[in-house]
Formats: C-alpha cells, structure tokens, sequence
C-alpha cells in the first residue's frame, strides 16, 4: 500500500486525518515507524514542503562521513509513504524476463557498501543570483554529502532481467508523485548502460537500503533508492519503484528536460542542450561563515573539495587566497582519497587588514578545474566558480 504522506509532524498529521480510519489502523505499528519521518534532521530548510534542507557548513565539514543528520534532503515533494513487506520492484522494457522483486528477493544478491559523495547539481545556487536571479531551491554550499551506502549491484539485478542487446539507458522512477503542469509524475532519471553495469568505472550504480549503515530514512529514500557515483545527486532516484531498460534516455521530465544548463527556457534551448549526469570538480569554506569578523594575522580555515564525477579522478590541489589572488597557499588534503569521495582540506592563511574575501579554488587530476566564473544558467546548476567568502577585518 503506498499512501501519499508529508513529510512534516504537521504534514504527515493533516494527511492522517484526511485518510479513512480503516486505512490508518490497516498500517501496523512496524509500517508506521519504518514510514515516519523519524531522523531529527539539523537542517536549515530552504523549503518545508516539499523538504529541501541542507546543513550548517561548519557541520558538514566536521567528519569525512557526513551522518545522516548533516545530509541534505533534496525532495520534490512529499515523501512518498511506502509499505516494505508489500513493496515490489518491477524491472521492465527491452528485458528477457520482466521482474517484480520483493525487498527480501533483492536482498538474496550479494551486497556492497561503498563510501561515495552525492551533491545536488544546484549546489551553490544562490551565488548565480548576482549576476541575475535563478529560480528553485535557493541553495547555499553544504547540498553535499558523503555517506556510505550499503545495496545491490544494479548489474546483478539486470542480469536477472536479462538484458536485450539494443539496450543503451537505464531509466529509474521514484514512487513519489511530483506536481508536473496539470498532473504528477513519479521523479525520474536515466543513465547509459554502460554506467550502470560493472564498467571499466569499477562497481557502476547501486541500489540500496541502508545509508551510513541504518535503514535508509523517509527523507533519503526508504525502502530503496538508486545512488549513482560520480553523477549528479539528481540521478540517484528515491523511493526507486522501476526500472525499465531501454534504446534511448527516458522521457521524464527531470531528465529529458529538466537538469541541463540552458540560458533560456524555450523550446529550442532544451533540445539542444544534453542531460548532465557527471558533478564538476567543487570547493566551499565551511569553518567560517560569511561576513565573520576576523582578526589580523593567521588563520588556519577548512572545507571541503569534490574532484569531478569521472572514475579516478582525485584532487590535486586546493589553493587558498586571502589577498584577491595575489598570493595563493596550498591546502593539505586530509584523510583518504577514494573514488568519487570528497575530502576535506586545510590551511592557514595570513589576515591582513586589506582582506576583504578568502578565495578557494581547486583542480583534479583528470583535468578537472574551478573557473573563475561560471556561465550563468536558467537553472542554476554546477556553481564551481572559484568560492569567495566575504569577511570582515577589525
Ligand atoms: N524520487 C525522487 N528521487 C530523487 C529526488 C526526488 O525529488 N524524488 N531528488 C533528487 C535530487 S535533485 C537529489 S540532489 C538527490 C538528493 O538526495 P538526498 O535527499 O538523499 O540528499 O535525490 C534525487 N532523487
Ligand atoms: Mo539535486
């Protein structure tokens, strides 16, 4: 049974109320539980409904492993309440043998857990709004997470499907219900097969169950949710429903047109334009916030940088400014490089009374680098520009 169910204390009761008494009593105590919106998320939330929260960066950037409370919530609506025990999984399209899987069947397949970092593509929004105002959730740095996470090889699931050889995407649907013009649409995504079966690219996509070693929370996905390293957050569908394999890119709208740097929204413009699926290399101060007042002399800052979504791509450098560009310090990367994992970064840098911002700036070894600037969209997506801090000196 799946009830559409917000995602609030106050959500989730007005809809209780809106709900037939035989259906509440009909959800056991276990369903309830497993269903309600139970992590006590430290969130600033940019929208309550549906949820899009993300951290206070000077959190975020306190562990290697983001708990679940730190990780951003990225939700286009109401997070969908869903049954386990009569949960199915339907694998469908250019397949040999259709499937519908129960979560115990999914679970009989040999299981792995990976660390890998998710971000939204709109990370940093709010820094296009200088150059002209973008539209969507009005995102600060910290919609970014790194977590582990414990699933399924999507491969392994394929394989029980069987699949067809003209087969070139994979396409996923969420079970939530998001407003699309007149109607809803279950969030979509798709990503080429070749990313999503064991590649050169090492264990492709996943499908997992528990983050961070619990059961996956209403707000990241609970029962199953795909997670895709190296891609934006965006094709990592929650409350996975389908999968249907197919000769081409799904037609969803969060993939066939939402998701792609435009700079106008008409028609042409969104044809032209391809999906994104890989996040660019990034960079963000977390230990001091906008506008703090800093005293001359050093001042050792911290943050954190992803290198881009490309397999093997590990930072190389993160540069530190606090003179406009004139003079840059190295940072010292911190902890573990691994495969699509950000890390966190170091440095002390010297305050003078003419600094006015700390600049950040980063490259990988794959080519991957932060512009000066980066091309303003319609959408606000993948703000990698250098990271200018504005501060204060007394
Ligand atoms: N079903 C579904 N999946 C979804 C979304 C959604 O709204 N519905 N949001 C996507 C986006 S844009 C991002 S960035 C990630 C966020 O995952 P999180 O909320 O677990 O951090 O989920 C993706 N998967
Ligand atoms: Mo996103």
């Amino acid at each position: 049974m799946t009830l559409s169910n917000g995602s609030t204390q106050r959500i989730s009761r007005r809809k209780m109320i809106q709900m037939s008494s035989v259906v509440v009593t009909a959800l056991t105590q276990a369903n309830l539980q497993a269903a309600a919106p139970v992590d006590e998320k430290e969130l600033i939330f940019r929208t309550t409904e549906p949820r899009n929260g993300e951290p206070d960066l000077a959190d975020l950037i306190k562990s290697w492993l983001t708990p679940t409370k730190y990780f951003y919530v990225r939700s286009h609506a109401p997070n969908p309440v869903i049954d386990a025990d009569n949960f199915r999984l339907t694998i469908d399209g250019m397949v040999e043998r259709t499937q519908s899987l129960s979560l115990k069947q999914l679970k009989q397949l040999p299981e792995h857990t990976i660390t890998a970092t998710l971000t939204c593509a709109g990370n940093r929004r709010a820094e296009f709004n200088s150059e002209k105002a973008v539209g969507g959730v009005q995102w600060g740095s910290a919609a970014i997470g790194n977590a582990t996470w414990t699933g399924v090889a999507l491969a392994d699931v394929l394989k029980l499907a069987g699949l067809k050889s003209e087969v070139k995407h994979i396409c996923f649907e969420g079970l939530d219900q998001v407003e699309e013009g007149s109607h809803t649409i279950g969030f979509g995504a798709s990503i080429p097969v070749e990313k999503a079966i064991k590649s050169e690219e090492g264990l492709g996509a996943l499908l997992v169950y528990k983050m961070n070693g619990e059961q996956l929370t209403a707000d990241h996905g609970y029962p199953l949710r795909t997670v895709v390293p190296g891609y934006i957050g965006a094709r990592s569908v929650k409350w996975l429903g389908k999968i249907t394999a197919s000769d081409r890119p799904s037609l969803n709208h969060f993939i066939a047109t939402a998701y792609k740097l435009v700079r106008e929204t008409g028609a042409l413009d969104w044809e032209e334009a391809a999906p994104i699926y890989r996040y660019v290399i990034n960079a963000a101060i977390g230990s001091i916030a906008e506008n703090s007042v800093l005293k001359p002399g050093p001042l050792t800052v911290s943050g954190y940088v992803l290198p881009s979504g490309r397999a093997d791509a590990l930072v190389k450098q993160v540069m530190v400014s606090a003179d406009m560009g004139k003079t840059w310090q190295p940072a010292q990367l911190q902890g573990q490089q691994s495969r699509y994992c950000w890390q966190l970064w170091q440095v002390t840098v010297d305050i003078t009374t003419e600094t006015k911002q700390l600049w950040v700036r980063a490259n990988d070894n794959q080519g991957g680098f932060m512009p000066y600037r980066t091309p303003w969209n319609a959408k606000g997506y993948m703000q990698n520009s250098w990271f200018k801090l504005p501060v204060s000196v007394q």
